[in-house]
C-alpha cells in the first residue's frame, strides 16, 4: 500500500492548461463547496446554449433531482448547430476509421447535414419527441448520426452494444418498449462481419411493439427484409433528395426546444442481480458534466485531435466520443474494429495517421499491448500525443508506468479517470496541469463532486488509507435520473445505503495526501482472517510478477479464515512449470500484500470472462469456486466459450 513516486506536471504543460496548479484547483473545489448547487448556474450558461434560460440550478427532492428547471435546450443543437456560428463550421468534427482500411471525415458541417437529414428521415416515418429508438450497429459514423438525430427529436434512444446477442437486445427493446430499430447489416471486427440484423431479427420476434426497423448497409452481405416493417437507410435518404432539395431538408429539421430534463438517453448497465439497469440520463445537467469534463481533466484546445476508443455502446462512448467532446467543439475520432487487426499496431498507426493528441482507452487495452511488446508501438511516431487517459478499472502501477513511458514518452500526464454509468461523466480524476499524480490513484474529486469514504455504518472515515464505500454527498448535474421503468430500485440501490448521499458500490481507500484509490466493487472486497482485502491488490500484484499477463481474483469460502484467496491467472508466452510457478505467485502476493493475503489456490487459464468492455466478471469466478458451476445473467459475456474452459481446469498444485 506503498504511495509510489508522484509525477507532477512539467512547467510547459501546465502553463497552457485551463486549471494552472492546485492553489487554482482547491480554489475552485472551495467555491462549489461553498456555493452548493449554485456553483452550477454560471457554468451552465456559459458552457451550453439555451433556447429559454432556466430560472433555477437545482430542485432536490430526494432522490429526485430536477436541474436547471424552467430552462429549454437541445443536446444535438449544442453538440452541432452552435459551432456552426463559429470557424468550426469547417473544423472536423468526426474522423472516421473502418477496420478494412476505409475512412472518412465529416467537418462540424457536414455531420450537421447528415444528422439533420436522417432526422428528417426519422420524422417522415412518424417518430417524434419521447418515442423510444434502440440503436444497434457498428461503429460506423451512422451510429454517432443516428445518435444525434434522436437527440435533436427527443427521441429517447438506447444504445445496444453491437457485441450484445440477440437475447440481450430483446430483453432491452422490451424493458425500454421501443417502437424503433436503428440497425445495420452487420460491421467488421478483426476481418469477419458481425451479423446485426440477423440479431435483429431473431431479438425481434418477441418484440411486437417496434413497428419500423431502419437498415443501414455497412457490408453488403445478404439479408432479410421483412416488408413494412423494415426500410433501407439509404433508400430513405435517397428519397430525400428526389422530394426536396437537401437544404430544405436541413431547414424543415430543427432541433426540438426541449425541456432541460427532457429524457436524452436509457443505457443498460450490469447490476448485481442478473437483470440488467436502465439508466436515464436526461438533457442539460448530463451534457454541462461532459462539456465541462473536456476541459477539466482533457485539457481541450482548439486543436487537439482527441480520440476515446470506446464503443458508443458503452457509457464511455455516449459522454467522451459523442456528446462530450462535440459540446466542447472538439475533433473527435471513432474506429470500427479491433486493436490488433492487422495486427498489433492498429491504434498506434491510426495515432499517427490522425495526429492524435489526447488518447483514452482502458487498463484492460493498456495491459493487452503490453504483453505483445513496445516493438508495436515503437514503430511508429507518437510525438503528436500531449495527454493519455484511462478508465473502467483500477490501473495498476506497471500498466500505468508502461502506458507512461512506452507511449507518453515520460511527456503525457496520464488522467485516470473514475466514474460511473450512472454518474454520466468523469468525477475524480486530475486537472492535468494542476494536480501530481500517483500511478494507480484517480487522484481527487473535481469541482462539485464531494466524494467521500464512509464506514458500513455510514460514518466517514477520516483515517488515511482505511478503506471504506465510496459515495458522493451531494446530487450533481450529471448523474442519472432514475432506472428506467424501476425507480423503487433507484431509491434502493443508490440513496438509502448512506442518508443523503449517492451509494457508488465502489470501496476506496484516501491517502494522507487526500487522493483517491479505488479498490473495485463492494463485491469484490474480500475478507481473509479479518483483514480487508481487494481483489484489485492481489491482481496488481500478480500483474506485476514478469510471467503473469493477466489476473483475476475472488474470494473463496474458507472454514478458518473466512474467506480465502483464489486467483485465475494467465501467463504470457513461454514454457512454464505450472506446480512451480503456482507456489512462487503465491509467495510473491504474500511478500507484495502480507502473508493473509497468501492466496489459497491459483489456476492457470487460457482466458478470463470478461464483458465486452474488457470488465472481468468476477461474479462468475466465484460461482465456480464456490460450486463449479455458472447460474444466473451471462448476456455481458464476450467469449462464453471461456466458461466452460475456466470450469474444467484445476489446482496445479
Ligand atoms: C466509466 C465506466 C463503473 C465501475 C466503477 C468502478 C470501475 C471505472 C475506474 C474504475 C477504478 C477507475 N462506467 N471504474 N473507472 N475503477 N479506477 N478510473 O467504466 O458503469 O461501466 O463501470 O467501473 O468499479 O464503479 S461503468
Amino acid at each position: 500500500m506503498s504511495d509510489s513516486q508522484t509525477y507532477t506536471p512539467s512547467p510547459e504543460f501546465t502553463s497552457r492548461a485551463h486549471v494552472k496548479g492546485m492553489d487554482e484547483y482547491r480554489e475552485l473545489y472551495q467555491q462549489a463547496l461553498r456555493e452548493g448547487e449554485n456553483f452550477w448556474a454560471p457554468l451552465a450558461e456559459k458552457e451550453l446554449t439555451w433556447f429559454k434560460p432556466f430560472a433555477r440550478a437545482l430542485e432536490w427532492d430526494p432522490p429526485s433531482a430536477k436541474w436547471f428547471s424552467g430552462g429549454r435546450i437541445n443536446a444535438c443543437y449544442n453538440c452541432l448547430d452552435r459551432h456552426l456560428l463559429t470557424e468550426r463550421r469547417t473544423k472536423p468534427a468526426l474522423i472516421w476509421e473502418g477496420e478494412p482500411g476505409d475512412s472518412r471525415v465529416y467537418t462540424y458541417e457536414d455531420l450537421h447535414l447528415a444528422v439533420c437529414r436522417f432526422a428528417t428521415v426519422l420524422k417522415d416515418l412518424g417518430f417524434k419527441s419521447h418515442d423510444r429508438a434502440i440503436i444497434y450497429m457498428p461503429m460506423v459514423p451512422e451510429l454517432a448520426i443516428a445518435v444525434l438525430a434522436c437527440a435533436r427529436l427527443g427521441i429517447i434512444h438506447s444504445v445496444v452494444f453491437g457485441g450484445f446477442s440477440a437475447e440481450a437486445l430483446r430483453t432491452r427493446t422490451q424493458d425500454l418498449n421501443a417502437e424503433l430499430v436503428i440497425t445495420a447489416d452487420g460491421g467488421w471486427r478483426r476481418g469477419k462481419e458481425i451479423r446485426l440484423k440477423d440479431a435483429v431479427d431473431q431479438a425481434l420476434e418477441e418484440c411486437p411493439l417496434v413497428r419500423q426497423v431502419i437498415v443501414y448497409q455497412r457490408t453488403g452481405s445478404a439479408l432479410n427484409m421483412t416488408p413494412d416493417r423494415d426500410v433501407w437507410w439509404h433508400e430513405r435518404d435517397e428519397r430525400l433528395s428526389t422530394s426536396r432539395p437537401t437544404e430544405v431538408a436541413a431547414e424543415n429539421c430543427a432541433a426540438q426546444d426541449l425541456d432541460s430534463e427532457h429524457p436524452l438517453f436509457v443505457l443498460y448497465t450490469s447490476g448485481t442481480t442478473g437483470k440488467p439497469k436502465g439508466i436515464l440520463h436526461t438533457t442539460a445537467g448530463y451534457l454541462l458534466q461532459t462539456t465541462l469534463s473536456m476541459r477539466w481533466v482533457f485539457d481541450l484546445r482548439e486543436d487537439d485531435i482527441y480520440w476515446c476508443t470506446a464503443d458508443i455502446g458503452w457509457v464511455t462512448g455516449h459522454s467522451y466520443v459523442v456528446y462530450g467532446p462535440l459540446s466542447a467543439g472538439a475533433t473527435t475520432v471513432m474506429y470500427e474494429g479491433a486493436p490488433d487487426f492487422p495486427a498489433f499496431d492498429r491504434w498506434w498507426q491510426i495515432v499517427a495517421k490522425h495526429k492524435v493528441s489526447i488518447f483514452y482507452t482502458s487498463p484492460t487495452a493498456i495491459r493487452s499491448l503490453v504483453r505483445q511488446g513496445e516493438q508495436w508501438p515503437n514503430a511508429h511516431d507518437l510525438s503528436s500525443l500531449r495527454l493519455l487517459g484511462s478508465v473502467g478499472e483500477p490501473i495498476n502501477p506497471a500498466a500505468w508506468e508502461w502506458y507512461y513511458r512506452v507511449i507518453g514518452k515520460e511527456r503525457c500526464p496520464i488522467v485516470d479517470t473514475w466514474w460511473q454509468t450512472e454518474t454520466g461523466g468523469i468525477m475524480i480524476a486530475p486537472m492535468p496541469g494542476a494536480i501530481p499524480l500517483k500511478p494507480g490513484s484517480a487522484t481527487l474529486p473535481l469541482p462539485g463532486i464531494e466524494a467521500d469514504i464512509v464506514d458500513s455504518r455510514g460514518e466517514q472515515i477520516t483515517q488515511p488509507n482505511r478503506e471504506g464505500f465510496l459515495i458522493i454527498r451531494r446530487p450533481w448535474p450529471g448523474m442519472a435520473r432514475t432506472i428506467w421503468g424501476d425507480p423503487r430500485r433507484y431509491e434502493e440501490q443508490y440513496w438509502s445505503r448512506v442518508p443523503d448521499a449517492y451509494f457508488t458500490g465502489d470501496a476506496a481507500r484516501r491517502d494522507a495526501d487526500g487522493y483517491f484509490w479505488i479498490l473495485g466493487r463492494v463485491d469484490d472486497v474480500m475478507n481473509v482472517s479479518g483483514h480487508r482485502l481487494s481483489t484489485m491488490e492481489v491482481e496488481s500484484a500478480l500483474v506485476h510478477h514478469p510471467a503473469v499477463a493477466e489476473a483475476a481474483v475472488v474470494a473463496k469460502p474458507h472454514d478458518v479464515t473466512g474467506q480465502a484467496v483464489c486467483c485465475f491467472v494467465t501467463l504470457k508466452a513461454g514454457d512454464w512449470d505450472h506446480g512451480k510457478l503456482s507456489t512462487e505467485l503465491r509467495q510473491w502476493v504474500a511478500r507484495e500484500i502480507g502473508p493473509f493475503a497468501r492466496p489459497e489456490e491459483v489456476r492457470f487459464t487460457d482466458a478470463l470472462p470478461k464483458t465486452r468492455s474488457g470488465k472481468i466478471m468476477r461474479r462468475l469466478l466465484r460461482e465456480i469456486v464456490t460450486t463449479n458451476a455458472v447460474t444466473g445473467d451471462t448476456t455481458t459475456l464476450e467469449d462464453i466459450t471461456v466458461l466452460s474452459r475456466l470450469s474444467t481446469v484445476h489446482e496445479e498444485d
